[in-house]
């Protein structure tokens, strides 16, 4: 035991971390990835992200030069992203209703790559339908400072450190708020190895009727 087990925290308002939430539930990422491999999208400004990303689910994240969208097949092979394991599903909305939010139905999760070096700037979630969903993230592997910010860019950020099994759910009043990861800095993961991996339920369509 790690004595930070269900020491849950608020960040913000309707923004809670839940240390160690995901301990109980297998995650296997690299079934998913057998499928939909890791790959850098490229950003709108043309250059590749440093993260390393793929999806499950009905739909997945997706970013080119066009701009950021959700899409129900992966460009690199045409064909629909893989199933979300059940597991998966289960922690996200189990993690969603103890922080609040009842019901939670996620039709996407996004994964997301760190290597030590790898960062994500800060910015805004706001490609869904319905900002009145939450988002719910899980890291796993190397630890990672989340910062935190407001509903501007400029805004104040608070900062997190992130660790293996921690789950944060942010809705509500700051489901519109800033936020990023700082730099991944080196080490090894004794279960993960060399990276960091993040994922993020959304619902991003339309609630089905
Ligand atoms: C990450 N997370 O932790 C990046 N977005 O690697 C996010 O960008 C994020 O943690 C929306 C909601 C929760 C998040
Ligand atoms: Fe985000």
């Amino acid at each position: 035991m790690n004595g930070r087990l269900f020491d849950d925290s608020e960040l913000a308002p309707g923004a809670r971390v839940l240390r160690g939430f995901a301990l109980d539930y297998a995650i296997d990422v690299d079934a998913v990835a057998a499928e939909s491999p890791f790959r850098h999208m490229v950003a709108k400004n043309g250059f590749p992200m440093s993260v390393a990303m793929t999806n499950c689910g009905p739909l997945g994240w997706v970013s080119d030069r066009t701009g950021y969208r959700y899409e129900s097949r992966d460009p690199l092979s045409g064909k629909p992203w893989p199933a979300m394991p059940a597991e998966f599903a289960r922690l996200a909305r189990d993690a969603a209703a103890s922080a609040g939010y009842a019901s939670f139905a996620p039709d996407a999760c996004l994964i997301n790559r760190y290597e030590p070096g790898a960062k994500m700037g800060l910015h805004q979630d706001r490609d869904e339908h319905d900002f009145g969903q939450p988002i719910v993230s899980v890291s796993l592997g190397l630890p990672a400072a989340f910062v935190f910010g407001g509903a501007k860019r400029s805004d104040k950020t608070v900062r997190v450190e992130l660790e293996h099994d921690d789950v944060v759910v942010f809705g509500g009043p700051s489901r519109l708020c800033y936020h990023g990861v700082l730099t991944l800095a080196d080490g090894v993961h004794p279960q993960l190895g060399r990276r960091r991996l993040n994922l993020t339920f959304r619902r991003a369509g339309p609630a089905v009727p």
